[in-house]
């Protein structure tokens, strides 16, 4: 690394050390340029982005036809609020309404956000058509889940580093282990539950997926019990495990969904819920709404990242790719992993420390040798490369995993 490179990244961390709050603990790479499936650092070094800004970046970094609209868009009309119309929210509603089959769309702009306003849908619906007493609302949700960093959200977390010293916490959520119905149904006995809010793979658990029939099981519960089937397909959707909602994959049709991360591939904080008139009307005009909700940029850009999806396949390439990510994976014959699991191109491996050395130390390894990955909850390494990789592409990255891997042995 040349001394001015070196300068250079050593500046970048301190000044975030210094003037940044220590919210994160990145690895020691800064990254300078993105392209497709590549990022370079600030030296030079080209890597694969093996975590695609936890599958923000679906359709890669910089896609030429997102990027262009994101630079049109902001050179016509940026923002305008909500308090008028503009030309491009309504052409966007009507795309993605369609693009996913439901009646209406709440633009909002972080996945927290669409996740806070997912629950005040289900408890307005809850009170103003199921008819359950005002403030009595319950919604249910699951051991190990990760809906975002907000308030009420860490409410409904059994994590202790998302919710530990952020009381008091919001009421009315019901935990129950995640890949388990009868615990559902058991939970269903309350009559105040007014949803059941899910991710279909847990993400932040580690890529924990479901047994089979799991996630139909338990929209059958919520069917039979007038309860809201909430998928948090945030992390999950557009294409990232081989579907463009994970939900499909048990021909599950969500009373709401919610959607954030690769609406907008990347470029600009972009989330919607998506739901028919029944729930979505329960919002009154002046009763939600942010100042960069649907706004011009956001709804351009969303259309061109949906677009792309469709056009470039990536959902088909994700099912086709992740046979061979998981194969190759599980291929690895080597004692510090003890399990790998995941969907389409959504995998994690879970690493049993050895001679000391953590998921901590093979990322490290994992970076010096040409690939991008971060380990969660300390012993998770999780894999999702932009959706836009090639068949040739995944093949050395995998090589590149086996080899770090090995030399660990
Ligand atoms: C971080 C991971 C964490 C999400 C699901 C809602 C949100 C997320 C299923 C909120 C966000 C991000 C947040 C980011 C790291 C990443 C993450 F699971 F993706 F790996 F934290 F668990 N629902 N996930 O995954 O969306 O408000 O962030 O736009 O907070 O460190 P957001």
């Amino acid at each position: 690394m040349t001394l001015q490179a070196k300068t250079l990244a050593q500046k970048a961390i301190e000044l975030e050390d210094k003037y940044g709050a220590h919210n994160y603990h990145p690895l020691p790479v800064v990254l300078a340029k993105g392209e497709g499936v590549y990022v370079w650092d600030t030296e030079g070094k080209k890597y694969f982005d093996f975590l695609s800004a936890y599958s923000a970046l679906n359709q890669g970094h910089n896609h030429p036809k997102i990027v262009g609209t994101l630079i049109e868009q902001a050179q016509q009309l940026s923002l305008t609020s909500r308090a008028f119309y503009n030309d491009a929210l309504g052409k966007y509603e009507k795309y993605i309404t369609s693009y996913f089959g439901y009646d209406k769309v709440l633009p909002m702009n972080t996945g927290a956000e669409a996740v806070e306003t997912a629950i005040k849908l289900a408890r307005k619906w809850a009170y103003e058509k199921k008819g359950i007493a005002e403030n009595q609302a319950k919604i249910i949700v699951c051991e190990g889940n990760f809906h975002g960093r907000t308030i009420s959200i860490v409410s409904a977390s059994t994590d202790p580093d998302s919710y530990g010293g952020f009381g008091p916490y919001t009421p009315g959520f019901v935990k129950i282990p995640y890949n388990n119905a009868e615990a559902l149904k058991i939970a269903l006995q309350d009559k105040t539950v007014a949803g059941f809010m899910v991710e279909p793979i847990q993400g932040e658990a580690g890529v924990n997926v479901p047994d089979a029939g799991y996630l139909a099981a338990c929209a059958e519960l919520c069917k039979q019990n007038n309860v809201l089937f909430i998928a948090d397909e945030v992390q999950t959707g557009l294409g990232r495990t081989g579907k463009l909602l994970a939900c499909e994959h048990e021909n599950i049709r969500p009373d709401v969904v919610i959607l954030g991360k690769a609406l907008s591939g990347g470029v600009y904080p972009v989330s919607a819920v998506l739901a028919d008139d029944e729930i979505m009307l329960c919002i009154k005009p002046g009763e939600h709404g942010s100042t960069y909700g649907g706004n011009p940029i956001a709804a351009k850009v969303a259309i061109a990242a949906l677009e792309v999806l469709k056009d470039e396949k990536l959902a088909e390439n994700s099912a086709r790719l992740g046979e061979i990510l998981g194969k190759e994976l599980r291929s690895i014959k080597s004692e510090m992993i003890k399990l790998v699991r995941g969907k389409g191109l959504f995998y994690a491996i879970v690493i049993s420390p050895k001679n000391g050395k953590t998921a901590w130390d093979v990322c490290l390894k994992l970076a010096e040798n040409g690939l991008l990955a971060k380990p969660t909850h300390g012993d998770i390494i999780r894999f999702a490369p932009p959706l836009i990789i090639t068949e040739e592409q995944l093949k050395e990255c995998t090589a590149i995993i086996r080899n770090t891997i090995e030399s660990f042995e």
